[in-house]
């Protein structure tokens, strides 16, 4: 009982934040740690249709007139020469970038575009040569628009024309890239449809094809994943799925019942399948009460049980907070008032605020301590070493005179998350590499160049592309110094 309230004490003196304490010792950050940075290749490159690539889903999409289009983007396409010089100012030991697929196989499937493989070689050799780890996304939600044409995910041949994209990707890189992740966030594709873009003319999908969608890309993904394990044995290859905790609104038994199925349906049954091989029995259960299950062919199982992951990715921005369901419509809210996330199902769940957690301009919860926790269930979910591929904060940053960026809302964002990560990290869990988004300014989906992530900025408005220059942010400096004295610095 001493013990007891003597700890109590000691936790009440604390300032939140501080539980480090319970620990005598912190680990420090491993030797070897990825410290990196994250891009996407329509997000970051232009050029997009240049040098033969073919046009991609989100090149087919109706923009937003009020923000910038992925046409010329931040023109890294161009730049990445001097892109990458950048990044090994700033010291970074891994770059996560997504490799289009239309600029290797612009119909998505057929011919290769030997200008497309010529970019990437050039870019990864680039980053090679500055002793830059490159991780590779192979699918970043620019899905080639003519399989969208013939039914997308939705089509089992787009499973075949992956993997013969995979190959590709294989035999040309295999052997410079480490790193490879499969399918970027599959869990914001399949539960937010139009989050990403609908192109002209098509409709979003019904939730019985969306989840025919998600299985066949789950099965792609398994197929990938046993394809890199033969063609290139070196190498180490895993999902990125956006994965967080979520808290029950109250102690209520019924929100942390809320709180379980939409922590299931929106992260774990993603992961489950990638690293058990099996559909999670919670989600299943859900989706066969609502006559929403896939079609499942022969031998699907068996493949999908027959892959595993080397490691788990995951992108972490927020955690959630859940209440019971009311089983009617006021279930259902947009999420941050962003009308294409809608959150909240009659008779699962519904979202609700959390008044210990800040929020950023945009109304994304900022929780620090709940990467500590996702990472935690994480680990102790798959045993597998977890990659952070992405982990930031959007804002307007501001060039105040002689180009100086003051951005220490991103320093104290990403310093306040690498604490908890520091945390984890004591706590046991397996962390290889940290790749905030983003290593430079990129368009954001919805709110362009006004929201952005990099440590370096570029110099151009939402339509005015001025002179695109780059300039070094002052989270650049304070991330610099992080890398080098490898996290002893925060
Ligand atoms: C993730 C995506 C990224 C990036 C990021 C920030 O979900 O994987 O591509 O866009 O979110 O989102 P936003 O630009 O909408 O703020």
């Amino acid at each position: 009982m001493k013990l007891r309230s003597d700890l109590k004490t000691k936790i009440f003196k604390l300032k939140r934040g501080d539980y480090k304490m319970i620990y005598n010792n912190i680990k420090e950050f491993p030797e070897n740690f990825l410290w990196g940075a994250s891009t996407s290749a329509y997000q970051v490159e232009g050029a997009s249709n240049e040098d033969g690539k073919g046009m991609s889903v989100i090149d087919m999409c109706d923009h937003p007139k009020e923000t910038s289009d992925f046409k010329v983007a931040s023109d890294h396409y161009h730049r990445f020469k001097e892109d990458v010089k950048l990044f090994a100012d700033l010291g970074l030991k891994a770059y996560r970038f997504s490799i289009a697929w239309t600029r290797i196989i612009p119909n998505g499937i057929g011919d290769i575009n030997e200008k497309g493989i010529k970019f990437y070689n050039d870019l990864i050799d680039e980053l090679n040569s500055y002793g830059i780890e490159p991780i590779v996304t192979m699918f970043h939600f620019d899905l080639p628009y003519a399989l969208e044409e013939k039914g997308g995910w939705g089509n089992r041949e787009t499973i075949d024309a992956f993997i013969e994209y995979a190959k590709v990707l294989f035999e040309c890189f295999g052997s410079k890239v480490k790193y490879w992740l499969t399918i970027n966030e599959q869990n914001t594709m399949i539960l937010h449809p139009g989050a990403i873009g609908i192109p002209k003319g098509f409709e979003i999908p019904t939730k019985k094809e969306i989840y025919q969608q998600n299985h066949h890309m789950l099965l792609a993904q398994a197929r990938v994943m046993n394809l890199c394990h033969k063609m290139c044995p070196d190498s180490k290859i895993g999902p990125a799925v956006n994965t967080t905790a979520m808290y029950g609104e109250t102690c209520n038994p019924n929100d942390a019942i809320a709180a379980h199925n939409w922590e299931t349906i929106r992260c774990w049954s993603f992961l489950d399948v990638a690293a058990f091989g099996r559909y999670n029995s919670l989600s299943w259960s859900y989706l066969v009460d609502r006559g929403l299950e896939p079609n499942i062919l022969e031998g699907d199982m068996e493949e999908m049980a027959s892959a595993r992951p080397d490691f788990i990715a995951i992108n972490y921005y927020s955690t959630a907070t859940i209440a019971a369901s009311k089983g009617d419509t006021s279930d259902i809210s947009a999420r941050a008032g962003d009308q294409q996330i809608m959150l909240g199902e009659q008779g699962v769940y519904r979202a609700a605020e959390n008044p210990y957690v800040d929020k950023t301009k945009y109304g994304w919860v900022i929780d620090p301590v709940g990467l500590r926790l996702t990472l935690r269930k994480v680990y102790e979910r798959y045993n597998l070493p977890i990659l952070i591929t992405e982990n930031g904060i959007g804002a307007p940053d501001v060039v105040e005179e002689n180009d100086v960026i003051n951005d220490d809302y991103r320093i104290d964002y990403i310093k306040k998350h690498l604490e908890q990560l520091q945390l984890a990290i004591t706590d046991g869990v397996k962390v290889i590499g940290y790749c905030p988004w983003s290593a430079i300014d990129v368009v954001s989906t919805h709110q362009g160049y006004g929201k952005r992530y990099g440590f370096i900025y570029v110099n151009r408005d939402e339509f005015d592309l001025k002179d695109l220059r780059r300039i070094k942010k002052k989270s650049f400096n304070w991330y610099k110094n992080v890398i080098a004295t490898n996290g002893k610095v925060l």
